[in-house]
């Protein structure tokens, strides 16, 4: 480079020789250590700390320009950001990771093992909180002015033993040797009320004023991590909040209300932000998980205002016009009535106006339509901890209620039905209503859930307010979950058709001419082996367990749920192994089952899931008559960082929910990118995925919706199955002995029971035999070399709609209505 170019471009990306200065500065003057002492914790660390100053230098760069240009800004509000790690990705996004592996080459180091160093970030369930994660990376890359909020747990999700094929959980302790990318900011630190009581005044001009007198007060400490987006220009941040005790005590508040507080709560203010609830897609009714959401909430939001408050004063008529907040599902909601809560107590508007203003500033997404995930919190548990929120939700729904009146007049069913109040014997307040009365728009996350949302959850909704309603069909990054993840089928990728795929997926369909040719086929079909070499190394490592990378990778790694339906897959196991032992000469093509699912740790019956997967394991692994046809693996602690090795591996994506339960699914779109081929149900974005690839390119099988409700609607019986499907009934009874259990008949029989005995909610057994017809057409398939090539190369070349800049693309256009900022030097 020139000297003139190099003087425009003061932070011109770190050379070979530059980065390996900068880490042995880094391995001396941060850590205290040298060249020859450092062990690959200290390693990673140096690296990382080399390309932070870079990063840093980025971040304040792009907050310069945001504030400069005083540009409208996105707010994304979620309890879940699932990061896993941050030091590939980063090095990607800003083209360094040649320089970075070349550098610690020459300094001995390979750049894989000390990549491995690295935590994982876990800080959310699963798809709900990896989707924030993908968010906010493509709104960097599209240079989008935006942050991401959210909670630092010190406890991320936990970790997953198995143990004689039980689950365990242990904590996570992502931070306890410190996390190099995050930056802590004390100057903006927040004070956040709770508990205490309501006091009810009359000021001059006959206004009613209300003043909460809080019974404690907690301190958020804000931590910043920041988010590069590709090619390193935007650097947005993350930024969350961690609770710690206050520091003028709470005498202060009880000093200047007099008031002994008779019902005055201890909550530790160190353990609201201490650990992630492990329910994925249930709702746990815990006090702390409220205060949680409102800890966070409130303290973004005072974040949000001191931030507005520094361009515009005390001017709130362009508040809706630079801020906009996306609440990801309810576990955000209660910043609904904090905002109203600042404007008409704190800011003295009136009602209307202060409600003018929340409603062009939430947006609410929508991501299940489980009974059991839709949030409701007693309003007894909001009044004791929120007392003023309380009495605004009142407020905000006795008028609500006045509109339906308008236009359902009389009718007492409708209110009841769209009221946020549930009457019973315990009041109850729904989140999910609070967020699309308090919200401009409504968005459901793949075309069939949106259809439902409007047609099911909310069909008043949608005709007291048309429009409102809408669909954004979730994505994944294609950074993490192509580039990063699968090195070699990128390079393939890039030989083939150029370089700039990872910021516009489309640019992949140009693969599809060459899905018929012989030699790609080779090349894409060896990278696929060379992956599942890697994973085979990784299961026999840490299971020891020996794989055929000849045979079908089949892979189903999610959250364990029975809606997912693990069991299902389980049965089919089950029923193959049979086959086999009744026929030894069963014509199948080998196959390695491969699970990684955590099970929250109430759920009963997902526990008993993995077990019986990982005894039904046990006795086929070591089942000599088997001959290696059948070998079952259990990944145990599932994370992201396991996902990235998993995923380049898999030849077969099961994904098999009951149709109408999984909303979209964002693991079925990373596997189909990286060549693996669909079995699955119309169900969520699979419905979606066909569109793309064709139905020649996929195993579809099963229900669709409307045959779900019907069947159920006409009395399902999933007893008929059981005796009319000979291999069903077989199956089941096997559970019931203690084959796969010795010694302990009855272990698994939990399974039959749900499936007998509790009605089979998820209707397993209707699908069961359609199941099992899909899989032979997929060994068939399989067989045929260049048809199976064909395949995979078509699902990598059709996957450009399920970019997250895509999804990001559509809230832009349709929600948000934000324009790009271009970083200044
Ligand atoms: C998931 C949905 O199940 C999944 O289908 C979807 O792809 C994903 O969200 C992203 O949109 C959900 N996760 C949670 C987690 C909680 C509550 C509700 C949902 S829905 C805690």
């Amino acid at each position: 480079m020139n000297a003139k170019a190099a003087k425009t471009q003061p932070s011109s990306p770190l050379d070979k020789a530059e980065f390996k200065a900068a880490i042995v500065k880094h391995l001396h003057c941060s850590l205290g250590t040298d060249e020859n002492k450092a062990n690959n914790h200290a390693w990673w660390k140096a690296t990382c700390a080399a390309i932070q100053a870079q990063v840093l230098e980025g971040l304040r760069k792009t907050q310069k320009s945001h504030y400069f240009n005083d540009t409208r800004a996105v707010h994304y509000f979620s309890a879940e950001f699932l990061m896993g790690r941050l030091l590939s990705n980063n090095l990607q996004n800003l083209g360094l990771f040649d320089v970075a592996s070349g550098a610690l080459k020459e300094l001995g180091v390979e750049i894989t093992d000390i990549m491995e160093e690295e935590p994982d970030m876990a800080l959310g369930n699963g798809g709900l909180g990896r989707l924030a994660a993908c968010f906010i990376d493509s709104l960097a890359t599209m240079e989008l002015p935006a942050i991401g909020y959210g909670i630092h747990y010190e406890h991320g999700l936990f970790r997953q033993e198995i143990k004689s094929g039980a689950q365990i959980e242990r904590p996570d302790s992502w931070r306890d040797y410190g996390n190099p990318w995050e930056i802590c900011r004390p100057e903006s630190i927040q004070e956040v009320p709770l508990f205490g009581y309501v006091e009810t005044k009359y000021g001059e001009s006959g206004r009613i004023q209300k003043e909460w007198h809080p019974g404690s007060i907690v301190k958020g400490i804000p931590w910043d991590i920041p988010v590069v987006g590709y090619e390193g220009k935007t650097v947005n941040v993350l930024r969350l909040w961690q609770s710690d005790s206050s520091d003028y005590f709470n005498w202060d508040v009880f000093n200047a209300g007099g008031y002994v507080d008779a019902q005055r709560e201890n909550v530790q203010a160190e353990t609201i932000s201490k650990v992630l609830y492990p329910n994925d897609e249930t709702e746990a009714g815990k006090e702390l998980r409220l205060i949680q959401q409102y800890f966070f909430c409130s303290c973004s939001l005072k974040d949000i205002i001191r931030r507005y408050k520094r361009a515009h004063g005390d001017d709130w008529s362009r508040f809706a016009d630079q801020v906009v907040i996306q609440l990801n599902d309810t576990h955000p909601a209660i910043a609904i009535p904090e905002l109203m809560r600042i404007l008409v107590d704190r800011a003295e508007l009136d009602w209307d106006q202060a409600w003018g203003i929340s409603t062009k500033v939430f947006a609410y997404t929508n991501h299940t339509l489980l009974p059991e995930a839709l949030e409701k919190w007693p309003a007894r548990m909001i009044e004791k901890i929120l007392p003023r929120h309380l009495e605004i939700i009142y407020e905000i729904n006795h008028r609500f209620m006045a509109e339906v009146d308008k236009k359902w007049p009389s009718d007492n069913r409708i209110k009841a039905k769209l009221s946020i109040i549930e009457e019973g014997n315990e009041k109850m307040v729904r989140m999910g209503h609070l967020s699309v009365i308090g919200s401009f728009a409504v968005n459901g996350v793949a075309e069939m859930h949106s259809r439902l949302v409007k047609s099911d959850l909310f069909p008043e909704f949608d005709a007291l307010w048309p429009g409102k309603l809408t669909n954004v069909t979730n994505g994944i990054t294609p950074r993490r979950w192509l580039k990063a993840c699968n090195p070699e089928l990128s390079k393939l990728i890039d030989k083939k058709i150029g370089s700039d795929w990872p910021k516009d997926l489309y640019k992949l369909e140009a693969l599809e001419k060459y899905a018929d040719n012989k030699t790609f086929q080779k090349q894409f079909m060896q990278v696929k082996l060379n992956n599942k070499q890697l994973l085979a190394d990784e299961i026999r490592e840490s299971l020891d367990i020996e794989v055929d990378v000849n045979a079908i990778f089949d892979v189903q790694i999610k959250r364990l749920h029975e809606y997912k339906r693990q069991h299902l897959n389980l049965l089919h196991i089950m029923a193959l192994y049979r086959r086999l032992l009744e026929n030894p000469d069963y014509d199948m093509v080998p196959r390695v089952f491969i699970f990684g699912a955590k099970a929250a740790p109430g759920y009963k019956l997902a526990k008993d899931i993995i077990y019986a997967i990982n005894k039904v394991a046990d006795k086929i692994n070591n089942d000599p008559r088997v001959n290696n046809k059948i070998k079952v693996v259990f990944l145990p602690n599932y994370r992201v960082s396991l996902a990235e090795k998993m995923i380049p591996a898999s030849d077969v994506s099961e994904q098999i929910s009951t149709a109408g339960k999984e909303a979209s699914g964002t693991g079925n779109m990373k596997l189909a990118l990286n060549g693996a081929i669909t079995v699955g149900t119309l169900d969520g974005a699979n419905v979606e995925i066909a569109e793309e690839v064709g139905d020649d390119n996929i195993f579809i099988f099963g229900l669709t919706v409307e045959e779900v409700h019907e069947l159920k609607d006409n009395g399902y019986k999933p007893y008929d199955y059981y005796y009319r499907d000979p291999e069903i009934k077989a199956v089941l009874d096997w559970l019931e002995t203690d084959y796969f259990t010795p010694g302990k008949p009855g272990a698994l029989v939990s399974i039959k029971q749900s499936l007998l005995d509790h009605g089979d909610q998820y209707m397993v057994l209707a699908d069961f035999r359609s199941y099992c017809d899909a899989q032979i057409a997929i060994d068939e398939a399989y067989r045929d070399k260049a048809r199976w090539a064909k395949m995979a190369i078509i699902n990598t070349a059709k996957m450009g709609k399920f970019t997250s800049d895509r999804s990001i693309k559509d809230y832009v256009e349709r929600i948000w209505k934000l324009s790009p900022c271009k970083i200044e030097n």
